[in-house]
């Protein structure tokens, strides 16, 4: 398809001090909406409280191809405790083993800028992109949709749990994969969750120890699944949620 501004535009921030990553952030946006989403990614950059960002980068790219509709995870209203959690998770295929190598890493002082693809039951890395890791983007909220989504659950409104949800939304519909966990590199936010298809996305409670700047995303994926293929949908496949799994309202 050739390029017109009809077309949506992916945009992309990252922001770094040295080699030490500050802050990203994605959107999918209709070419009226560039200017706003720029400002907004730019804003985010240089209020974090990680530090002040020596280098931003914006990246705004057309998008050709069409959009596949997915549907948002539904939240969990109690949040838990991970301790309570272990049995749960490896409920969904993932071995102790590959929990434990998740931990490991999302704990690292070092932390990825994207997600660590790992193997459900082996707890191997899968994807060959060392701290860069896999960035999912390319995903956004129908309009309508997330008016109606607001209204019905005004207790997750605000910017933080409505990105991480559309999200994981987009990873749990990834072919291979079997749920996600999270937790915020921001110091001041210890808040993580557990997220797929089969259960949903649930929040966890200190995930992590007030000011610690650890973080990260471990996508687990099944044995045998195509990761080339995979990786590129994360990446590079346009999505919008435009339902929820139950009815909204
Ligand atoms: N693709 C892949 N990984 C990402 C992406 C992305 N687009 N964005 C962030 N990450 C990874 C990266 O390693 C970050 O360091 C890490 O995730 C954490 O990102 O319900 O704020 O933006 O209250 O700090 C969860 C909300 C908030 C919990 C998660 O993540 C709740 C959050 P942050
Ligand atoms: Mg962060």
């Amino acid at each position: 398809m050739a390029w017109s501004l009809s077309n949506w535009f992916s945009v992309r921030m990252r922001a770094s001090l040295g080699d030490k990553h500050i802050s990203g952030g994605e959107a999918l946006v209709p070419h009226t909406a560039i200017t706003d989403t720029v400002s907004h990614l730019q804003r985010k950059a240089f209020s974090h409280s990680r530090g002040v960002p020596d280098a931003c980068h914006i990246t705004v790219e057309a998008v050709t191809t069409a959009i596949t509709p997915i549907a948002l995870l539904p939240i969990h209203d109690q949040a838990r405790d991970f301790s309570a959690l272990t049995g749960f998770i490896t409920g969904h295929g993932i071995s102790e083993v590959a929990l434990t190598a998740a931990t490991t890493l999302l704990h690292a002082p070092h932390h990825l800028r994207g997600a660590a693809l790992l193997d459900c039951v082996t707890g191997e890395r899968l994807d060959t992109l060392a701290d860069r890791g896999v960035r999912v983007s390319r995903m956004s909220y129908d309009t309508a949709f997330l008016a109606q989504w607001r209204e019905r659950f005004p207790q997750y409104c605000g910017a933080r749990i409505e990105e991480a949800l559309l999200l994981t939304s987009k990873v749990a519909s990834g072919e291979g994969i079997v749920g996600e966990l999270c937790i915020s590199d921001d110091p001041e936010y210890t808040t993580g969750y557990f997220a797929s298809a089969q259960s949903g996305y649930t929040r966890i409670h200190a995930m992590k120890r007030l000011g610690d700047e650890c973080g990260g995303r471990v996508f687990f994926v099944a044995p045998a699944t195509n990761v080339a293929a995979l990786i590129s949908y994360l990446q590079l496949t346009p999505v919008c949620a435009d339902k929820a799994f139950y009815p909204v309202g």
